[in-house]
């Protein structure tokens, strides 16, 4: 049967970053997507100009409804805006078993703001995805901006990256994997995966590219397909990783892997356990 995932995630109007990305790369992957929206944003190529919030309650219904019918093989997070979503997500997946300590791999991917800056999380809601998601996920996938917001720590060298990891890793998800991609002088993009034992560099030359719209929600959903498959988390991330360079590599202004030698119609299925 094929795999199903799940995506717990904003509309991009533009079509380049959240649900969009998601499900498009569930596509690539083989995998069957599946939504709860959260919200709603009006955005095109330059910024992000309205939002509306999905009232809490039917984000929760969206996650249940699919969960006991179609099922879910795995999750993930990407834009949650407020702190009530936040909760009423927590709660839901836990009655469906999403979570580190239920059967359904979960990867948060703590989306705060889009790449121009707009802000994609109220002020408010960090302390809910800190205390209320972070212990639930499987693995965590912050950018650098979203490690300083919630760890207080502002990554500069490879160690602050390790100490970065240490912290994400104390708010209680079972991995943390940081992502590098925003320590701009450095010519190789590394992230760091850490299971609170072991670290583990990802390397990856960095792509001479503006059009990273998208990236992060592109790697986590390419993570998500793969542990929907079966993988491990190592083996996901590793996976994940290659998606996302080529994702960006090949991209056009538009958004990851949106682009006219799209990854998505050579990766599908390829290196995937
Ligand atoms: O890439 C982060 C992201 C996630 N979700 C939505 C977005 C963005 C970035 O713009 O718009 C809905």
């Amino acid at each position: 049967m094929i795999p199903r995932a799940l995506t717990i995630a904003g509309s991009d109007s533009g079509g380049g970053a959240g649900l969009q990305a998601d499900l498009r790369t569930f596509f690539a992957c083989g995998v069957h997507g599946m939504t709860a929206v959260t919200a709603v944003t009006v955005q095109n190529s330059l910024r992000v100009s309205g939002v509306v919030e999905i009232p809490a309650d039917v984000v929760a219904a969206q996650i249940e409804t699919v969960a006991t019918d179609i099922g879910v093989n795995a999750a993930k997070t990407g834009m949650l805006a407020t702190a009530e979503i936040i909760s009423a997500v927590a709660k839901a997946c836990d009655r469906v078993h999403i979570g580190r300590d239920g059967q359904i791999p979960f990867v948060v991917d703590p989306v705060a703001a889009s790449m121009h800056g707009d802000q994609l999380l109220r002020d408010d809601a960090l302390d809910a995805l800190r205390d209320e998601l972070f212990p639930r996920a499987t693995l965590v996938t912050p950018n650098l901006d979203e490690v300083r917001l919630l760890t207080g720590i502002d990554v500069r060298t490879p160690d602050d990256q390790r100490a970065a990891a240490v912290a994400l890793i104390g708010l209680g998800p079972k991995w943390a994997l940081v992502k590098g991609g925003h320590m701009r002088d450095d010519p190789q993009c590394v992230d760091l995966l850490y299971d609170g034992a072991e670290f583990t560099e990802l390397p990856a030359p960095r792509e001479d590219t503006r059009h990273t719209h998208g990236g992060g929600d592109t790697m986590a959903s390419a993570i998500t397909s793969a542990l929907a498959r079966g993988t491990d988390v190592a083996q996901a991330v590793r996976f994940g990783k290659r998606f996302v360079t080529r994702s960006v590599r090949d991209a056009y202004p538009l958004g990851s892997g949106v682009g006219p030698v799209s990854p998505f119609w050579r990766l599908a299925g390829e290196d995937i356990a």
